[in-house]
């Protein structure tokens, strides 16, 4: 097939899970066509995958200098150019805002298929906020299909948008089982601790650290040797800084920035935690789990349908201080809890999460929708 994709170039879940599918399908055969503002950055880990890339470029005009170039217009032109030129059989785009208007406007002019995966706050989050509402719901109205990255996020959709169910579908993030392994070599940053925790993140109060950090020093009055990495940067980083500062926990938390690839971390630390006060579905659960990684997350949104508690990993009460500590502490207390629980997630993830188990998923898709599309004009 000749497939368009299209989503943000950034180190953010929706753009790595796009340009990841493109790469993979280009692998399989498709002729896959990228559409971005920037090389997204996961495509210069895969040179030669044989993804066309097609630059968006909103014009730079002083009339747009105050209330930004519209995105959307330009992602469409592009878009458009490419559909005549290499006749793409269907788009798909990453993230409601601004990419599936952009489809939508295409399928308009050019009758091409269009499918949309909504990925979290474009749904939950931004998209309700009125001043996007009745454009993302009409703009998904508009599309062919759309999918959702877990049943949570599809009952939002249902729930808070007025759709026809039959056009929703739920397909899970996939992870590369064969990257993210137990198998990876040693992490020297975690070696001189006994015990440590990994959290890695865009920062940003929807991700909760502080409440992580606050957990973690009680989990240390106990557990001397053991410390927090926390990867990724963000609006909330600063204010984390100054409450280990005020914790005196220096010595047992590490910023580390962000990191582009944190295989060793998955694969060394004791646990994976992620406190998130909402996640559609939490993709660093699946990379942790794929590294034979124990988990311990909040019990919210699409987090349950990734691990199940008790399991993988143990899943806590948002907010519940004690709940947190006593998952984490249990699980550096027993060594044999935590080899159960590593190797239950890496089997899980080879079922349910494998890039070989989700990218049919999607060719499959892809194939319907052409075909419906087609018999419909
Ligand atoms: O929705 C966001 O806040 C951003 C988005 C992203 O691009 O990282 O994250 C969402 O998509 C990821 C990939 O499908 C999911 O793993 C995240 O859970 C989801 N974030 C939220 O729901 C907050």
């Amino acid at each position: 097939m000749k497939i368009g994709i299209a989503c943000y170039p950034s180190v953010g879940g929706s753009g790595m899970v796009g340009t990841r599918l493109a790469i993979e399908l280009s692998r399989k055969g498709h002729d896959v066509h990228m559409f971005s503002s920037d090389v997204p950055f996961l495509m210069q880990n895969f040179p030669g995958s044989g993804v066309k890339f097609h630059q968006v470029t909103p014009i730079s005009y002083p009339l747009f200098s105050k209330i930004g170039a519209a995105y959307s217009y330009a992602e469409a032109s592009k878009m458009i150019e490419v559909v005549n030129k290499e006749k793409l059989d269907v788009i798909h785009t990453h993230y409601a805002i601004p990419h599936a208007l952009a489809a939508a406007l295409v399928k308009q002019i050019t009758s091409t298929p269009v499918i949309c995966t909504v990925h979290g706050s474009d749904v939950h989050t931004v998209g309700l906020d009125p001043s996007y509402k009745p454009i993302v719901e009409h703009t998904l109205k508009h599309q062919d299909k759309i999918t959702t990255v877990s049943n949570y996020l599809k009952d939002v959709l249902l729930e808070c948008y007025s759709f026809e169910e039959e056009n929703v579908e739920v397909i899970y993030n996939f992870v590369d089982t064969v990257h993210h392994n137990p198998n990876h070599q040693h992490c020297e940053l975690l070696d001189e601790f006994e015990h440590s925790i990994t959290h890695a993140s865009n920062f940003r109060k929807i991700k909760n650290i502080p409440f992580l950090i606050r957990c973690f020093s009680k989990v240390i009055q106990e557990f001397t040797s053991a410390v927090l990495l926390l990867a990724g940067d963000g609006p909330e980083k600063k204010y984390c800084e100054e409450l280990v500062r005020d914790l005196s926990i220096q010595k047992n938390v590490i910023f580390r920035g962000i990191l582009t690839d944190l295989n060793c971390f998955f694969a060394h630390s004791t646990l994976v935690a992620m406190p998130s006060t909402l996640e559609s579905f939490g993709l660093i659960l699946t990379e942790a789990m794929s590294s034979g990684t124990p988990v311990v997350a909040s019990r919210v949104g699409g987090i349950p349908e990734v691990v199940e508690d008790g399991k993988q990993g143990i899943l806590f009460s948002l907010q519940n201080e004690k709940e947190c500590v006593d998952a984490i502490s249990a699980i550096f207390r027993d060594e044999e809890l935590r080899k159960k629980l590593g190797d239950a997630g890496r089997e899980r993830v080879l079922k349910h999460f494998s890039i070989e188990h989700i990218l049919p998923q999607y060719e499959k898709l892809y194939e319907r929708t052409i075909e419906e599309v087609n018999s419909r004009n």
